[in-house]
């Protein structure tokens, strides 16, 4: 497929290729990770990026970035924060991160929606500035994080990888330095747009497991936001109307009673045994205790104990808790439920009949629903590959919707995320295509607006440069944003020609020739990003 990029201005003596590099935020919220001994056993240390990263050559490959990286706090306080590089990686780029530490570090155990909240203010502050955020946090709580992020960062265009550890990264042996490096990588390189979680080198779906992967992402089974709509946060969850309830052998209905009956309880989840049973108790009082909990209005789920499998109503004792108006939690995982429950509840136009009908269908990729296409990896076939990404590039060049269409369907969402020998993704050759539907319709399926081409260009730029405000504008709807990277470009280009770059969020008469050049010979592009584009 050719580019559709004209040719554009080369900055500094390297061709812009050689210094791609991907700019990662990591967010130390505390655990093990950054723990040291104290008299009274392992607390959190401050100072991690210079006391386990910077010394490491795998963190650090010793070339001094030439600007400060910009982070902005929760509370929105802009502070400047040294860089670091890793060393060039497998996939030809380095990764360029900074490490901002929350005030108070904690052991997860003590973390609750209040910090969930910090974290999901920090990547929205930050959202435009960065291209991944890895998350290091215990791993007490880990699971339960992972969960409430998901729901709580909304129509996420970008990586969100969150580990921990078992040793603290200043043991001699320790899982700290693997777990770190391959989640800076990951959220470095692969356009996951989810919470992630990545342990022992596994990558996981924040609200349930998704796939193994060392190099190789099965691109098929990656959630992506199909709305047309900007990055956003919901950080009120309603955590303190919900409990979590385990059904063991010879529990009585009094006992599910007591909680149902706790005061301003709006809903439970109960594990139960297998595909979803429980006791019906002596004359169904148990099903009855459920039943009139239900009418009460209270949301109970089904989650099962089992550690795989889903909740399904094939034995007659789970058919009777579907009958009696329990909801089939299927394969979420109780992190999942208890969190996505918290979080259906606190919407305000929420009622007991609307959040039932949402905990049983898939919002984040949290619960396989049976209705749901199974789809297949293409396996690397090379040819079929490189045949059908040429078949897809020449139908959007053309502004043939019908035929996009046709060749997404047939189970290749994976083409969403592929690119060209240039790097241009079908979202890049969209973004300069003759027909607005197609980049409309490639959006609604979860292409990705922040993925940049082998020049570092991403969709937005390229419709920019072509002067196609439409595109511009429905780009932007989605979230596009140019990257910190591009501005200096953008502005050069849009102070020659200034076309549809306002629309991009470039404004050449805020900012002075002078200030420019300031910023160029700096290299203090992320100031640029935060004046010229807000999320
Ligand atoms: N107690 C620690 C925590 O969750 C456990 C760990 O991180 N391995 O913060």
């Amino acid at each position: 497929m050719a580019s559709p990029e004209n040719t554009l201005p080369i900055l500094g003596d390297k061709p812009r290729e050689a210094i791609l590099e991907s700019r990662v935020l990591i967010i130390m919220t505390g655990g093990t990770i950054c723990m040291q001994q104290s008299p009274s056993g392992f607390v959190p240390a401050r100072g991690f990026q210079d006391k386990c990263m910077a010394r490491v050559p795998s963190f650090n490959d010793g070339s001094e970035p030439l600007s400060m990286d910009v982070v902005t706090t929760a509370a929105g306080t802009v502070k400047e924060h040294q860089s670091l590089r890793t060393p060039v990686t497998a996939y030809g780029r380095r990764v360029r991160y900074t490490v901002y530490e929350f005030e108070e570090l904690l052991d997860s155990s003590s973390i609750d929606a209040k910090g969930w909240a910090e974290i999901a203010q920090t990547v929205f502050q930050n959202y435009t500035l960065f291209d991944g955020f890895v998350i290091l946090h215990g791993t007490d709580s880990l699971a339960y994080t992972c969960s409430a992020l998901s729901f709580m960062l909304q129509n996420l265009g970008k990586p969100v990888v969150l580990t921990g550890s078992q040793a603290p990264m200043l043991e001699l042996q320790n899982d700290a330095t693997d777990n770190l490096l391959g989640s800076l990588v990951v959220a470095g390189h692969f356009m996951i747009p989810e919470v992630c979680l990545y342990f022992n080198n596994r990558l996981f779906r924040g609200i349930a497991i998704t796939t193994s992967m060392r190099t190789n992402v099965n691109w098929d089974m990656v959630h992506r936001p199909t709305s047309l709509d900007h990055f956003r946060i919901h950080t009120n969850l309603d955590t303190t109307h919900v409990a979590c309830l385990r059904i063991f052998p010879g529990i009585k209905p009094e006992m599910v009673d007591a909680v149902l009956k706790l005061n301003g309880l709006r809903g439970l989840i109960l594990e139960t045994f297998g595909a979803g049973n429980a006791p019906s108790g002596q004359d169904n009082a148990m099903i009855n205790v459920l039943a009139s909990a239900i009418q009460r209005g209270i949301v109970i789920v089904n989650i099962t104990q089992c550690l795989t499998g889903s909740v399904s109503p094939v034995y007659a004792t789970g058919m009777s808790l579907s009958r009696a108006g329990v909801v089939a939690g299927l394969d979420m995982t109780t992190e999942a439920a208890l969190t996505k429950l918290a979080y259906l509840l606190a919407f305000p136009d929420a009622t007991p009949e609307s959040v039932a009908k949402d905990m049983s269908i898939s919002l984040r990729g949290e619960l396989t629903e049976s209705s749901q296409p199974v789809f297949r990896h293409p396996d690397g076939a090379l040819p079929e590959r490189v045949q059908t990404l040429t078949a897809m590039g020449y139908a959007i060049a053309q502004g043939d919707l019908e035929r996009v269409k046709t060749i997404l369907n047939v189970e290749r969402h994976w083409l969403l995320n592929d690119a060209d020998y240039s790097g241009n993704t079908p979202i890049h050759l969209a973004a300069t295509s003759p027909s607005i539907s197609i980049l409309h319709f490639l959006l609604s399926h979860g292409g990705s607006v922040h993925l940049r081409n082998r020049n570092g260009r991403t969709p937005l730029f390229l419709a920019a440069n072509a002067g196609l405000s439409d595109h511009v504008l429905l780009l932007r709807k989605s979230g596009a944003h140019l990257h910190s990277d591009e501005l200096p470009a953008a502005e050069l280009l849009a102070r020659r020609k200034p076309g549809v770059w306002g629309l991009a969020g470039i404004d050449p008469c805020e900012n002075s020739q002078r200030e420019l050049e300031e910023n160029e010979s700096s290299g203090d592009r992320s100031r640029w990003m935060m004046a010229g584009s807000a999320p």
